[in-house]
């Protein structure tokens, strides 16, 4: 079952759940160890492996701890590795796909990016995966060519991602066109208008509107029936009473990218210190909505990994698609 069993370890109840054909949901944790500070970034993890729980699916933190890729963290070590993001951050990396095999070798520890715990979950064999904010293409990227690998992992590994949304420090026009480049399909899950991560309204469309878990699950099912061998994007708007308007975010953000700009700060770096930037400028109201957006993300997708897995067993002459 396992592929690589040295440098992928699946705790048990997962492994459990893959033989059993249980409903499993990955959950990233580089918004663990670069996205958000402690405590907020041990209890948003723990609240977010429960959600998919109470959702009736197993969840899977994927992270990577001394040189082993693991699948699946007890709350014991959700808070270990948070607590070391807040003591040590220079001992934890954050490992996109490019990163694995270099910190396998290195027996390194950190946390994976959405591109990164998608490439593990296609690898053993998990459907659903939740975060935060996907990565996408950065402003000026005409310039600078920084476009998240994010991008690129959506377009190849076959995962349905549930996500509020890019985060809104990027380009958005441009992140939906490298997605329908790609063949990514866009849902909203009820909205017609594509979330902006603490934002509800983006000014831009979704693909398709889907009113339940059910029709998310089928129409992934649907796309990945035709052959198709990347991702779904599902996004879900963050809560109306947890939402940052865009007008009043959009100052701190443009605010946090010339700050960057004088800093310096590009490549891997420039994604969290701009949403630290943001942090700060907020007072703690996006991180709040970060946490919000990112537990109701956990339930949603525990509840398409559920609808999923009972498509599956369903005789193939009683699906809908
Ligand atoms: N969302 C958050 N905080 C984060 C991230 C997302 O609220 O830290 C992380 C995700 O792991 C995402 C990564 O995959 O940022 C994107 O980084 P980059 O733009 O460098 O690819
Ligand atoms: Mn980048």
């Amino acid at each position: 079952m396992n592929p690589l069993p040295e440098l992928i370890q699946l705790a048990v109840p997962v492994r459990e759940a893959l033989d059993a054909g249980r409903p499993i949901v990955a959950l990233e944790s580089t918004i663990i160890t670069h996205g958000m500070p402690w405590p907020v970034n041990f209890e948003t993890a723990r609240d977010a492996q429960r959600a998919v729980h109470d959702a009736g699916a197993v969840p899977a933190t994927i992270a990577m701890l001394d040189g082993v890729i693991r699948v699946g963290l007890s709350e014991d070590e959700l808070e270990t590795l948070a607590r070391a993001a807040a003591h040590h951050p220079e001992r934890l990396r954050k490992c996109s796909v490019r990163d694995l095999a270099p910190a396998l070798m290195q027996t390194a520890s950190g946390g994976t990016t959405v591109a990164a715990t998608m490439r593990v979950a296609a690898r053993v064999g998990i459907a659903w995966f939740a975060t935060g904010g996907i990565g996408g293409v950065h402003r000026g990227a005409q310039e600078n060519f920084d476009q998240s690998a994010d991008l690129l992992e959506l377009a190849r590994s076959p995962v349905g991602v549930v996500c509020a949304g890019p985060k809104a420090i990027l380009d958005l026009g441009l992140t939906l066109e490298v997605l329908e480049t790609q063949g990514v399909p866009v849902l909203g899950y009820g909205t017609d208008e594509l979330p902006a991560f603490w934002s509800r309204s983006s000014g831009f469309r979704v693909d398709a509107r889907l009113e339940s878990p059910a029709a998310i699950a089928a129409t992934a099912a649907a796309h990945w029936s035709l052959g198709a061998r990347g991702g779904v994007l599902v996004t879900q708007a963050v809560a109306a009473e947890q939402e940052l308007p865009a007008s009043e975010v959009e100052v701190y953000i443009q605010r946090a990218l010339r700050q960057a700009k004088a800093a310096g700060v590009a490549g891997k770096a420039l994604t969290p210190y701009l949403l630290e930037r943001v942090l700060e400028a907020t007072g703690g109201a996006c991180l709040a909505a970060n946490q919000a957006l990112m537990v109701a993300n956990a339930r949603l997708a525990g509840e398409v990994a559920v609808a999923y897995g009972a498509l599956q067993k369903m005789p193939a002459d009683q699906r809908q698609c």
